[in-house]
């Protein structure tokens, strides 16, 4: 079975290829990337829900490669800004904004919220798993939930990782390594869901 994941994100990439490989399946499914097309196209989404992202992702580069895609439309919903920056994230300081712009901006937005109790957050990660001829095959929800830093902290994972702790933790997303991120993440409990499917198919 071939899966390509409907992404040009490489942070992405490294923790769904990470979670395939801890779980032995990629003995079983082999993982194909956007580097492994000449002109892998680059999907438009402008949807305002993170399930129809996903499914524009997912379907259109399941058309382009001929084998089941897997797309992750995901974000950061701070409950402080009424649930922002959410299905804008990777845009929130702009079209062109840079990882580090847009953390720059939430810190900057979340400036008069001084208690740590009140800067509450979550991160949202819908994901689909497309055949060309079939349509949807299977959909899975994660959610991690945790607060917003004041300051940035750890170089691992990407997004505003240096930025959220998660509950249960002193540290942020990006001080931990990635297998424990996968273990708690919003990518990570959507991935555990969609694999159980996967796995039916295969044995
Ligand atoms: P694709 O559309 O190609 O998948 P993208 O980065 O544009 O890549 P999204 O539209 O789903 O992906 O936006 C996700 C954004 O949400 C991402 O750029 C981060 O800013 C943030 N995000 C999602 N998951 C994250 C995570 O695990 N850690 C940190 N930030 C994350």
């Amino acid at each position: 079975m071939k899966i390509v994941i409907a992404t040009k994100n490489d942070g992405k990439i490294s923790e769904i290829k990470d979670f395939f490989k801890a779980k032995g399946l990629l003995d079983l499914i082999e993982i194909l990337i956007y580097k492994d097309f000449s002109d892998f196209p680059d999907v438009k989404e402008g949807s305002r829900s993170f399930l129809s992202n996903a499914k524009i992702k997912a379907r259109q580069i399941a058309k382009y490669c001929g084998c089941w895609a897997l797309a992750d439309d995901s974000g950061l919903a701070v409950d402080a800004l009424g649930g922002r920056p959410g299905v804008i994230s990777s845009v929130y300081a702009g079209t062109d904004a840079s990882d580090a712009d847009n953390r720059e901006k939430l810190l900057k937005e979340l400036e008069g919220i001084r208690s740590f109790e009140k800067r509450t957050a979550r991160f949202i990660c819908r994901m689909v798993l497309w055949d060309d001829k079939i349509g949807q095959v299977n959909l899975s929800t994660g959610i991690c939930r945790g607060k917003i830093g004041f300051k940035e902290k750890g170089t691992g994972g990407f997004g505003y990782d240096p930025l959220f702790i998660p509950e249960g933790y002193n540290l942020t997303m990006a001080q931990i390594s990635q297998p424990e991120k996968n273990s708690i993440s919003h990518r990570g409990k959507a991935l555990k869901k969609m694999s159980g499917f996967l796995a039916k198919q295969l044995y």
